[in-house]
């Protein structure tokens, strides 16, 4: 069995999540180094209720011959490295809870590696300037108003990162000082036909894939050796059916915090590959629907 063992980080299983992370982000948070590119910058929420006037993003060194997409009602112009929309009058400003799209089409360097793009978001009341980069890595867990993050991959590891499941709406459920184990939840979709065959996570002893059967008239919950994750399929962990156990925890996972799992794929070929997914802990799942509580205490 041929082993790539090739290990990648997932972005999206962060931004995708609830609204406490509704940080500005990329829609596309991989690509491909030396091909031309669409950044296309979300903002996910005004500056502390008021509405946004304005978006200036400062465009990373080595994304070349960039170019702002204009913006119906809205301005555009570009100084240095700064492109600028503005609304071009109040009704044409973006609302608090309204998400809006700031395109910048340009190339990509050759060389793979991180590209941040710092957002300065202006509002009717107040701005917030999008630029907390981390020392070095990608993490920005616990980053008020983090860059967004461009991950520049080499044309193998970014066909990679395109094969692997994309992971959706993950979150881990919090404990309380004593609890040993919790489950943890999101949704898969792979584009060839892939098995969930491993996890693991520094928080905890253990971790483990786990689905829900019937013994008699008692639900239990028990491991399996893999999930299968059939392809263009979207396959669901959630409360009370498959999930990824997390026992013997370190320490309490509190609301708020991030946890990050690694996850083992295995295509029909055999070959593995890793996923890193940063998750966030919450006691509910994210978008505020209500999940049972039930099923996930040993
Ligand atoms: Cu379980």
């Amino acid at each position: 069995m041929k082993n790539l063992s090739r290990f990648l980080v997932a972005f999206s299983g962060l931004a995708a999540s609830a609204a406490g992370f509704a940080h500005v982000s990329l829609e596309e948070p991989r690509a491909e180094a030396g091909r031309p590119y669409r950044a296309v910058l979300r903002i996910g929420h005004g500056c502390d209720k008021a509405a946004t006037t304005s978006v200036s993003a400062r465009l990373p060194a080595g994304f070349q011959g960039a170019k702002p997409e204009p913006k119906p009602g809205w301005s555009v112009n570009v100084q240095g490295d700064t492109a600028t929309w503005t609304a071009a009058t109040k009704e044409a400003s973006l609302p608090d809870g309204q998400r809006g799209e700031f395109v910048v089409t340009g190339t990509l360097p050759r060389t793979a590696g991180l590209l941040w793009f710092k957002v300065l978001q202006t509002c009717e009341q107040g701005s917030l300037d999008w630029a907390q980069v981390p020392a070095e890595g990608t993490s920005t867990a616990g980053m008020k108003t983090p860059a967004a993050l461009l991950q520049v991959l080499s044309p193998a590891d970014f066909a990679l990162a395109q094969s692997l499941p994309k992971v959706e709406g993950a979150w881990a459920r919090s404990t309380v000082p004593g609890q040993q184990g919790t489950g943890a939840f999101m949704r898969l979709n792979a584009s060839k036909p892939m098995q969930l065959v491993g996890v693991s996570t520094p928080v905890a002893g253990t971790a483990e894939v786990h689905e829900m059967k019937m013994e008699g008239s008692i639900m239990r919950m028990r491991a399996v050796p893999h999930l299968d994750l059939p392809a263009g399929q979207t396959t669901e962990l959630k409360p009370g059916g498959y999930h990824i156990m997390l026992l013997d925890l370190k320490q309490p996972l509190a609301a708020g915090s991030v946890v990050p799992l690694t996850l083992l794929f295995r295509d029909a070929s055999g070959a593995q590959s890793k996923l890193e997914v940063k998750v966030p802990v919450a006691t509910t799942a994210p978008g505020g629907a209500a999940a049972p509580t039930d099923g996930h205490k040993h």
